[in-house]
């Protein structure tokens, strides 16, 4: 009933990955805290490698942002494409030693997830690459339209601390005139579906979006899982891309997650500004992207997920 409360209840059990490094306060030195030459030198080190949990030094990277972090390196073979051709992508992790990475822990059913969107948040893809070997992966892409475009790999590699987003820009020559944002809209179809978004998003804090899908204008009851959940969400904030990967409240099989019409995400973006969410659903044995764009931290431009539609109660407790 009051979503503040619900909210409240439900931020501790979180698994909103903010490039995973949620709560680690290293790298993000202060703006403020300058002076790179002499004066006090030797800190900045000591600040690094620490990361203590929960500590409130600094704010913590969003993910997407490095090419490298915590020692792991995404190296891509190639940087530039040609817009419209089919091309054979290969790329490596590497790790701490330079060498590339063979050991990753599965995150939702895959070893790596690579997901793509062109700087101007057009062009979303999210795919999966095959390992042929040496750590090497390899995916067949297209990059429809000129531009520069952001890869973004998602892996654990065994070892490592956390789960990483790495970032790296890639180019495809020729007439890259961007495409404006969209404007917010609750209603986004896709392939014949509708996806409504209710729901704000709130800097700071955990905000609830429902997703509701329908097709023809009944409600989609049987979606399909897909990597393990009956939706994927991922955010990127408009001008720089800083990568948001959300996942929903309960998993297929739990007893008590239903295959549709809604799927609810927990999500927390760190400033105000305009996101573009993308939600990967699953419906009769196809993946489909829908998407949207939002603005944190002007809850008007998306109404609050439907709770009463009276509104007379006003309870006080
Ligand atoms: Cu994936």
């Amino acid at each position: 009933m009051n979503t503040a409360t619900k909210l409240g209840a439900y931020a501790l059990g979180l698994a909103v990955v903010f490039g995973g490094a949620a709560g680690i306060g290293k790298v993000a030195g202060p703006v403020g805290a300058t002076a790179d030459t002499g004066g006090h030198g030797g800190h900045g080190g000591g600040e690094h490698g620490g990361g203590k949990p929960g500590g409130d030094t600094g704010t913590p990277v969003p993910g997407g942002l490095q090419i490298s972090q915590d020692g792991y390196t995404l190296v891509p073979r190639r940087t530039t494409f040609r817009p419209g051709e089919l091309t054979d992508f290969r790329f490596t992790v590497n790790g701490p030693d330079g060498k590339p990475v063979t050991g990753f822990t599965p995150l939702h059913g895959k070893r790596l997830h690579l997901i793509i969107a062109r700087r101007d948040l057009s062009g979303f893809q999210h795919l999966h690459p095959a390992e042929v070997g040496g750590g090497v992966w390899a995916v067949a892409v297209v990059l429809p339209k000129a531009g520069t475009y952001r890869f973004f790999t998602d892996v654990q590699p065994e070892g490592a601390k956390q789960q990483l987003t790495l970032g790296a820009d890639i180019f495809a020559g020729g007439d890259d005139r961007f495409t404006p944002l969209p404007k917010p809209e609750q209603v986004a179809k896709v392939d014949g579906y509708e996806v409504r978004l209710a729901g704000s998003l709130a800097p700071g804090r955990t905000s609830k979006l429902v997703l509701s899908v329908s097709k023809d204008g009944e409600p989609v009851t049987d979606l399909q899982p897909y990597l393990e959940a009956y939706g994927h969400l991922v955010a990127l904030r408009n001008g720089d891309l800083a990568y948001l990967h959300v996942h929903p409240d309960g998993e297929p099989g739990d007893g008590k997650t239903k295959a549709g019409p809604d799927i609810t995400f927990y999500a927390e973006v760190p400033s105000a500004g305009a996101y573009r969410l993308y939600l990967d659903f699953q419906h009769g044995g196809k993946v489909r992207t829908a998407e949207f764009t939002v603005h944190a931290g002007s809850a008007a431009q998306v109404p609050a997920p439907a709770k009463e539609p009276e509104e007379g109660h006003n309870h006080t407790h």
